[in-house]
């Protein structure tokens, strides 16, 4: 499993990069770079120069930038990790590409809709650009671990699944933009939560999807519920919420149920994972590595962003091909777009013949 493997060659040229947005999370993604070898972060965009010059001066970058374009020409960089706003994903992948950048990567979603989403992919394609999304959730370790249980065999041929985020957190206090979202938790977390299920069950054949608005002071909707048969055959249901108060709130981790032919296994509050065949029930218990720049409340995909990056730092070297790919990514992109429009309509959506 790749958490057991988090190392690289301190032979390796380092690469240079620049990150690209300095709010709310990008203290995260700084950090967790740090934790990697292999990789220099040289300098700092932001629209407002102070929040730049705030986090280099906490991590020790050199070069600060409230201009795109001084910064893209100035800098000797391998790459790019883009962490504003999904507004702005567009032009600075542009950017990055105009530059003669060939290593970009980008927050999730992609794109603030399916069309610029796809807009991103087919330019960096068109450019020869490695480009990737940075998708965390399937690299939390409670995750990578009911993955790597379903492949032992233990509970046999999947057949249904449940993945489960249900929380109150009042996420738009750290991020106030997501409550302005006209599209919100289907883009914020159903871009992590249906990435999940493709990392466990594969790709969408079909799927159902209802929407709801709960809380009156946000523009998007804040509860998704969906249905969802996979290519394999095997049924999965997943439900989103930010209006839910549940004796264990999931921010920010998955409580997940999946069913085979010969046991089941149920990841739920702390972490825990129980596993359960004829034989009876068994229990393991995850341990999150720590890192003091973690917050505690997002401890879950704070800590996952390290093997995300080293994932991708992997592919950028050559080492292996990563799923956080930009291609991959957007068959999850046309899962959340999807649900959009079953919801819209009404009706189920196929995938065959969707986007
Ligand atoms: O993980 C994320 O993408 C964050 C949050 C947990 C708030 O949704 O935006």
């Amino acid at each position: 499993m790749y958490w057991n493997k988090l190392k690289t060659s301190p032979k390796l040229k380092k690469l240079r990069f620049a990150i690209i947005g300095c709010g709310f999370w990008s203290q995260f993604q700084l950090a967790a770079w740090l934790e990697l070898e292999g990789v220099e972060c040289v300098a700092l965009y932001n629209r407002t120069l102070e929040k730049a010059t705030a986090l280099a001066d906490r991590f020790g970058v050199p070069k600060v930038y409230d201009d795109i374009d001084v910064l893209l020409a100035e800098e000797q960089l391998d790459f790019v990790d883009i962490v504003s706003n999904v507004e702005t994903h567009l032009h600075f992948v542009e950017k990055a590409l105009q530059a003669g950048i060939s290593k970009i990567i980008c927050q999730k979603p992609m794109g603030p809709d399916l069309e610029i989403s796809k807009k991103m992919l087919d330019l960096t394609i068109q450019a020869g650009a490695d480009f990737y999304i940075h998708e965390n959730y399937r690299w939390e370790k409670p995750i990578q671990q009911v993955k790597k249980i379903m492949e032992t065999g233990e509970i046999g041929t999947v057949f249904k699944g449940r993945i489960s985020f249900l929380s109150g957190y009042p996420v738009f206090d750290n991020q106030p933009f997501l409550a302005e979202l006209d599209k919100f938790i289907l883009t914020d977390m159903g871009s992590h939560i249906l990435d999940v299920v493709r990392f466990l069950f594969g790709e969408c054949r079909q799927l159902f999807c209802n929407t709801q608005t709960v809380n009156p002071a946000i523009k998007g909707e804040d509860v998704a519920t969906l249905l969802m048969r996979m290519h394999n055959g095997t049924t999965v249901y997943s439900e989103l919420s930010y209006a839910s108060v549940m004796e264990h709130d999931c921010f920010t981790t998955l409580y997940a149920v999946i069913e085979g032919d010969k046991g089941s296994i149920a990841l739920g509050p702390h972490n825990e994972i129980r596993v359960t065949t004829l034989s009876g029930t068994r229990i393991e218990k995850v341990d999150l590595p720590y890192y003091e720049w973690a917050d505690p409340d997002y401890q879950v995909i704070h800590t996952a962003i390290v093997p995300t990056n080293q994932d991708i730092l992997w592919d950028m070297q050559g080492k292996h091909v990563s799923d956080n790919r930009g291609v991959s990514n957007f068959e999850t992109v046309k899962l959340v777009w999807a649900a959009y429009a079953s919801a819209e309509q009404h009706k189920a959506i196929d995938l065959d013949h969707f986007a």
